[in-house]
């Protein structure tokens, strides 16, 4: 019998990745429920910091954020990707507190954690105008830049750095598309830093950032009804400083195969071959102001934590 179609996204672009030369699973779907759960945890982990620096950057300095923003009308708050909240409600609850007028857009493309952001936000700011949205970040931009409301967006996290140059300046641009004359953009950025500190971070004694990329394997097993085996395969990263790019791989620790029968294919594997699972990327000031000048911003400040690990930096088209 020949290899079945894949019918899914996650069917096509496992199927792809791991027939690669050089093979890759795309970071996008460590975050099933389960791998949403390890996540929260490395989050609480005392090694990851981007958590701790991002809530002290949106505790303490939500107010100067706001007189950043200049905008002396009611403005949108456009978020992409908001997870669960906790980071935004501090900069909510700021300007709330101020008396500012806003409406907050949520996207998410997950209708779950819409509802789950929904209401634990309702739950703390009972009279907030919010208009969630569920779907293409693409449909939402495009309504927005209709009309003359000014935007605030915000892409926090640091998820930007999980794109490759090319990737991320295709993103920005496609914000900058949405956006009119005057418009602003907070974007989390991790900042290089001792390499040590990045290194422990995500190569952490806990084994959870293990785990986190050994649930791939789970869940290719799971959802493509395959039977790799877990204990053949380990994980590795490693930050190099000279590029600030830390790379996550599973590694096969022996020559094998496992076997998909929604796909009907075996995935071959040499001992010590490396499937790259994530690129997180580091950028040092000079690169930001580089990156939003490409996609057609200037930055307005960097909003950084005092020790200067991360910033949350405030765009201007
Ligand atoms: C969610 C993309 C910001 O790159 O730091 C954490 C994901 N990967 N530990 C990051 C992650 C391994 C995280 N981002």
């Amino acid at each position: 019998m020949q290899n079945l179609k894949p019918t899914t996204p996650f069917a096509r672009d496992i199927s792809e990745g791991l027939s690669a030369k050089d093979k890759y699973i795309p970071s996008k779907y460590f975050y099933d429920d389960a791998g949403s759960r390890i996540f929260m945890q490395i989050m609480k982990m005392p090694g990851y910091y981007p958590t701790e620096c991002e809530f002290e950057i949106l505790t303490q300095q939500s107010g100067s954020i706001l007189n950043r923003l200049a905008f002396n009308e009611k403005f949108n708050i456009v978020e992409f990707g908001s997870g669960d909240g906790s980071k935004t409600k501090q900069l909510l609850k700021t300007f709330i507190n101020k008396k500012t007028s806003f409406t907050y857009i949520p996207i998410d493309i997950s209708q779950q954690a819409i509802d789950a952001l929904k209401s634990n936000i309702c739950t703390d700011f009972p009279d907030i105008d919010i208009q969630p949205r569920t779907g293409d970040y693409f449909d939402v931009l495009h309504e927005l830049s209709q009309s003359n409301v000014p935007n605030l967006f915000i892409f926090l996290g640091g998820n930007i750095g999980n794109y490759n140059s090319e990737e991320a300046i295709e993103l920005l641009k496609m914000f900058n598309s949405g956006m009119k004359k005057g418009d602003k953009l907070l974007i989390g950025m991790d900042l290089k830093k001792n390499p040590r500190i990045i290194q422990y971070a995500y190569d952490d004694p806990y084994g959870i950032t293990k785990a986190f990329n050994m649930n791939l394997l789970t869940r290719i097993n799971y959802e493509l009804d395959a039977d790799a085996n877990l204990d053949q395969f380990d994980f590795y990263c490693h930050y190099n400083p000279q590029n600030g790019e830390v790379n996550s791989y599973l590694v096969s620790l022996k020559k094998q195969v496992f076997y998909s029968k929604a796909l009907n294919r075996q995935f071959d594997f040499d001992k010590d071959e490396l499937i790259w699972t994530e690129l997180s990327r580091k950028y040092s000031f000079e690169e930001i102001t580089d990156l939003a000048k490409t996609c057609g911003f200037t930055v307005s400040y960097n909003f950084t934590d005092c020790k200067h690990y991360f910033t949350d930096s405030l765009w201007e088209k």
